[in-house]
């Protein structure tokens, strides 16, 4: 973990040309892989603005360069849109700042990676789903990101993380953990392994689809959690799209289905009591019709048709992702007590399988949905 003390702070904003009074530097957010700061700063002309400045995690994303070309022409790209359709682009996406010498980071002493941006002010970042028509909006707001992307030219962006959303790739690495159990935690987990074992065929449907030419590769988010969208703090109106770390080509169905897994339930992520978790087939077809919305007639009859498994793989590849971070010891996803992965890969499994008792009314959902549009 990078933490911004007094040293790194004064590094950071000497690159970044900060001047004036700290008048506030706080931990900030509850992602699980970089660490974020909210830095309140009295100019010299009396303004008070507000900067994120965050560590990038460089054990999860190898290569700042290309992760920050990614994030600089992505935001780029939002920017001109923004504005074509009327909007504030000050507000609508990330303003990426600029160190003194026009790099897009910076290292402190230590080595580790500096990156500064606006701080969306007036708005609110939830880690629940607390109305349905915050869903909703965060739906439309996610859907309008992945249109607004649909003629980025994806061949210049890098892949971040190699094969992100690669889930019979997720699976092999689960494999190797499994068999090398270096920690030999794999006794306490036989229930989650024997799960895995039994949805082997599932991994591959999208990257059989994918391979088949039937879902097409689009300019994708990646990480739609719904903390990864800001919504105005009176209003409750969708937004800004953050953490734009994994934008790469990607498929749209894993877009749908990552806010499915996050936010289609009321429990924490990690919650330990099962009895908690529940699949919410309302709060689903309520997100399906948001995000129907925001994309606006853009998906084509297969990628609509497959928008179910994107929730159940995304949620099922996550969870094999938390029982391999288990398994290796918790390399990669941050954890504030022991077991943490393991109860972060329970609630995903029992949520696959809440899926899958509904998957009939789920197909159905997004269906009558299309008949609408
Ligand atoms: P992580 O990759 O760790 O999830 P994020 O980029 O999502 O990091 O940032 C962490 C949190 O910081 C977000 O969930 C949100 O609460 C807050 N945040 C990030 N960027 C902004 C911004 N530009 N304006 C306001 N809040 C922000
Ligand atoms: C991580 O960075 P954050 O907390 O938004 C992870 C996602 C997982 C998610 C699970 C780069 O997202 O892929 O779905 O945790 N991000 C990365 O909560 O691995
Ligand atoms: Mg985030």
């Amino acid at each position: 973990m990078a933490r911004l003390d007094e040293v790194v702070a004064k590094e950071v904003f000497e690159a970044y040309g900060f001047q004036g009074e700290v008048l506030e530097k706080i931990p900030f957010g509850s992602g699980h892989i970089n660490d974020t700061y909210r830095v309140t700063m009295k100019e010299a002309d009396g303004r008070i603005t507000k900067y994120i400045v965050q560590n990038i995690n460089t054990n999860a994303f190898k290569n700042p360069d290309q992760l920050m070309h990614n994030v600089m022409s992505v935001t780029d790209y939002l920017r001109r849109e923004i504005a074509k359709n009327g909007g504030d682009p000050e507000r609508e996406t990330l303003h990426m700042l600029r160190t003194k010498d026009g790099g897009n980071y910076t290292r402190d002493h230590n080595g580790d990676v500096w990156r500064s941006y606006i701080f969306v002010d007036h708005t609110i970042c939830l880690m629940k789903a607390e109305t349905p028509e915050l869903f909703y909006e965060s739906a439309r707001t996610f859907g309008r990101f992945q249109r607004m992307l649909r003629d980025f030219p994806a061949e210049t962006l890098y892949e971040t993380i190699e094969r992100f959303h690669d889930t019979e790739n997720r699976l092999a690495n689960f494999k190797k953990a499994l068999e090398e159990d270096k920690m030999g935690r794999a006794a306490q987990c036989a229930e989650q392994i024997a799960f895995v074992k039994e949805h082997e065929a599932d991994c591959s449907v999208a990257m059989n689809a994918l391979r088949e030419g039937k879902l097409p590769l689009r300019v994708t988010h990646n990480d739609t959690k719904l903390n990864n969208v800001l919504m105005d703090e009176k209003t409750g109106e969708g937004i800004c799209v953050i953490d734009l770390d994994t934008v790469m080509p990607g498929l749209s169905i894993n877009d749908f289905g990552d806010s499915i897994r996050f936010g289609a339930n009321h429990c924490e992520e990690d919650e330990n009591d099962m009895s908690k978790v529940q699949f919410d087939l309302p709060l689903y077809e309520i997100y399906t019709k948001g995000f129907l919305e925001g994309t606006g007639g853009s998906l084509t009859e297969a990628e609509l048709e497959y928008l179910p498994w994107g929730a159940k793989l995304m949620t099922l590849e996550c969870g094999i992702r938390f029982l391999t971070d288990y398994l290796e010891g918790d390399v990669y996803f941050k954890i504030s007590r022991p077991d943490q992965n393991l109860d972060r890969c329970r609630t995903q499994f029992k949520l696959v399988s809440d899926m899958e008792e509904n998957w009939e009314a789920m197909n159905e959902i997004v269906q009558g949905l299309c008949k609408k549009i």
